[in-house]
């Protein structure tokens, strides 16, 4: 398998921990984003989105991360990153897309570089789109945190894929000083998750293609 990605990136980040727990090896192929590399014609033939991350496997690209993870669950179900049963499936696919489909979608470099780039926003405003953004994002999840069952991770007593997405938001929001205070139960389960080689080993600074 390769993994084309980049270090930085959020959804590649939950891909590389997915692969992680369920310790599948893979080939790192770095994509320079500030160079403008996924959209290279090269990547574009591969991934037709022209986003990371993309995993190949057997010469097929697959693109988005959530639909990777659930490829990977199905074709390597242990261990698992959903539950067993359809209701706990439904919480934990929803605590994902908490932060996939409402959150990252509206702090991710595209967006941010169209603010200050083609609306003209000023620095100071797009900082406070990208905070106010993640932060009552945030703040949903923890809501829904307190409404399900009591949690070491944010369901149940084993990482799923809802920390796949939990822990790269928290990371990336940290460059944005996004306030994480009152959020027990979310900061909870993203130090538990920080404590497993898997996460350790997918963040960032661990990456081959890391730079400061
Ligand atoms: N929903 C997609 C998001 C993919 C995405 O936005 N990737 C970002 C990096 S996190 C990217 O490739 N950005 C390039 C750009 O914005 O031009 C997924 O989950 O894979």
């Amino acid at each position: 398998m390769k993994l084309y990605n980049y270090f930085r990136s959020s959804a590649s980040f939950r891909v590389r921990i997915a692969l992680n727990l369920k310790g599948l090896a893979f080939d790192y192929m770095p994509v320079h984003l500030p160079k403008g590399e996924h959209k290279f014609p090269a990547y574009a033939a591969m991934a037709a989105d022209m986003l990371v991350p993309s995993l190949e496997i057997n010469g097929q690209h697959l693109s988005q991360s959530m639909a990777i993870m659930e490829y990977l669950e199905e074709t390597h179900p242990s261990p698992a990153l959903l539950p067993s049963d359809a209701l706990g499936k439904a919480r934990v696919r929803a605590l994902a897309q908490s932060i996939a489909c409402e959150i990252h979608p509206l702090n991710n470099l595209r967006v941010l570089k169209y603010l200050s780039g083609t609306l003209k926003v000023t620095d100071a405003q797009k900082t406070d789109w990208y905070r106010h953004w993640v932060r009552t994002g945030l703040e949903a999840f923890e809501r829904q945190l307190e409404q399900g069952p009591a949690s070491e991770f944010c369901y149940g007593s084993a990482p799923s894929m809802a920390d796949c997405c939990l822990v790269p938001q928290i990371f990336n929001g940290r460059r944005f000083d996004v306030n994480y205070d009152g959020l027990p139960l979310t900061m909870a389960a993203f130090d538990a998750c920080m404590k497993l080689d898997a996460f350790q080993k997918a963040q960032p600074s661990a990456c081959p293609d890391f730079e400061a």
